[in-house]
C-alpha cells in the first residue's frame, strides 16, 4: 500500500471514532503529513465540538506548514457552529490537502475544494474511495434524501425462524451475537418493532450496557393498541418511546398512550399501505435529523421495509439450532418474483460469532 493511502486508512481509522457521537454530523478523520512525518491528527469527537481539521492542525502547531492535509471529508467553506475548516487550512500554511469524499451538504458541496485552490492550495479528489463513502453514507443519505439510513436486524435458526411455533425465540442467538446488537442499538437514533412484537416478546429495547446514544424506541401499531402495562410503556421516562400510528387509529388509544408519557405520531391520511406508513415515518425522522435507525422485526415491519425498498444496510445472526414447524421467518411482505430480482448484500461480511453466523453488509 502506498504512504498516501495508509494515511488515509489513518484518517478513517480515526473518523470512525465519533460514531455515535458526532451524527447528525458526519464522522470526519484528518492526518497531516510533513516531509513523509505525521505531525498532526484528529477527528471530529462530537456534535457541535471541533472538526477533524482543527483538532490535528492544534496538535500540528507550527509543522503544519507546508504539509499536506489527508482528510476524509471536503473541508467545510461555511460557518457552522464553528468557523471554517478552509480558513484554518489556509492560515497554518497547508500546502496540499487530499480529500477522501465531497461534502453531499447543499452549504459545502464543492465549495470547500474551491475555496482552498483559489487560496493556491493544491487540492487531489478521490474519486471513488469505497471505505470513505461507506463512512459517510449514513450522513450522505439523510443530506441528500431527508430520510435516516434503515438497518435491518435480525437473529434466526439454521432453519430459517424468528421463534417457534408457539412464539418463544429466547434464545436464538449466543450472548455474544446480542452483546453486538446492543453495540449497534447504542449508537443508534432510533430503535423499530412491530405492535406484533412488541405484544409477543414485551422488549424493553433499551442499550445494556449504556451506549453512546439514547435511540428513541418505535413501535410501528397502526390502532396505537400497546399495552399500558407493557414494559416499553412504563420505562417510557427512562427512553423516549413513540408509537408510530395511522391517520385512523382510535384517539381514545392515541390519548390514553401520551397520557402515559408515550409520544404518538400518525401518518397522513394519504399513506395506506404499511409501506406508504414506513416511508412517512421515514421523512418524520428524517426531519428530526436521526441519521441512523435500526429496524429489529418482526416479518411484516421488515417485509413492509424491503418492499419499499428501504433496507440500507443488513446485520443478520443465523444460530446453528433447527426447530421447524410454521414459526415466521425474518422478512415477509410481498417479497419478489424473481431470484434475478433478488437483493444482494454488497462487500457483505462474513463472521463468526461464538456459535454464530453473523452476516452483515449494504443493500445500498
Ligand atoms: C469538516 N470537518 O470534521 C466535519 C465537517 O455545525 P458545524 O459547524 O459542526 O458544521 C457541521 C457541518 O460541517 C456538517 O453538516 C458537514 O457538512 C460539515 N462537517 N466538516 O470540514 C469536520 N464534521
Ligand atoms: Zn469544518
Amino acid at each position: 500500500m502506498s504512504s498516501e493511502s495508509q494515511h488515509l486508512e489513518r484518517a478513517i481509522e480515526l473518523a470512525r471514532r465519533g460514531e455515535g457521537h458526532v451524527e447528525p454530523n458526519p464522522m470526519v478523520g484528518c492526518v497531516l503529513v510533513r516531509d513523509g512525518a505525521v505531525v498532526g491528527e484528529g477527528w471530529h469527537q462530537r456534535f457541535g465540538g471541533p472538526h477533524a481539521e482543527i483538532e490535528a492542525l492544534s496538535m500540528a502547531g507550527d509543522a503544519a506548514r507546508g504539509s499536506t492535509a489527508f482528510v476524509t471529508l471536503e473541508p467545510c467553506a461555511h460557518v457552522g457552529k464553528t468557523p471554517p475548516c478552509t480558513g484554518a487550512l489556509i492560515a497554518a500554511g497547508v500546502a496540499r490537502v487530499v480529500v477522501a469524499s465531497r461534502d453531499p451538504n447543499p452549504l459545502v458541496d464543492g465549495r470547500g475544494i474551491a475555496a482552498l485552490q483559489a487560496a493556491g492550495i493544491k487540492v487531489d479528489v478521490l474519486d471513488n474511495c469505497l471505505e470513505a463513502n461507506a463512512l459517510l453514507a449514513p450522513f450522505a443519505k439523510l443530506m441528500t434524501t431527508g430520510r435516516p439510513w434503515v438497518i435491518a436486524k435480525w437473529a434466526m435458526t439454521l432453519d430459517g425462524k424468528l421463534a417457534t411455533h408457539t412464539g418463544d425465540s429466547q434464545w436464538i442467538s449466543g450472548e455474544g451475537s446480542r452483546a453486538i446488537v446492543h453495540q449497534l442499538r447504542g449508537r443508534m437514533d432510533a430503535i423499530v418493532v412491530g405492535r406484533g412484537t412488541a405484544e409477543q416478546d414485551d422488549p424493553l429495547l433499551t442499550v445494556r450496557p449504556a451506549g453512546a446514544r439514547t435511540p428513541t424506541r418505535i413501535v410501528l401499531d397502526s390502532q396505537a393498541v400497546l399495552a399500558l402495562d407493557s414494559q416499553l410503556v412504563r420505562t417510557s421516562s427512562d427512553a423516549p418511546v413513540l408509537v408510530a400510528a395511522a391517520a385512523n387509529a382510535p384517539e381514545v388509544r392515541c390519548h390514553a398512550l401520551r397520557e402515559a408519557g408515550v409520544e404518538v405520531w400518525q401518518a397522513p391520511p394519504a399513506a395506506v399501505s404499511a409501506s406508504d406508513r414506513w416511508l412517512a415515518l421515514l421523512d418524520e425522522l428524517g426531519r428530526r435529523r436521526m441519521t441512523n435507525i435500526l429496524v429489529e422485526g418482526g416479518a411484516k415491519v421488515l417485509g413492509a421495509l424491503l418492499d419499499a425498498g428501504a433496507i440500507d444496510e443488513v446485520h443478520a445472526f443465523i444460530a446453528p439450532k433447527l426447530i421447524g414447524g410454521p414459526g415466521p421467518g425474518p422478512i415477509a411482505g410481498m417479497g419478489l418474483a424473481l431470484m434475478a430480482n433478488a437483493q444482494v448484500l454488497r462487500n457483505a461480511v462474513i463472521s463468526q460469532q461464538g456459535p454464530d453466523v453473523y452476516v452483515r453488509g449494504r443493500l445500498t
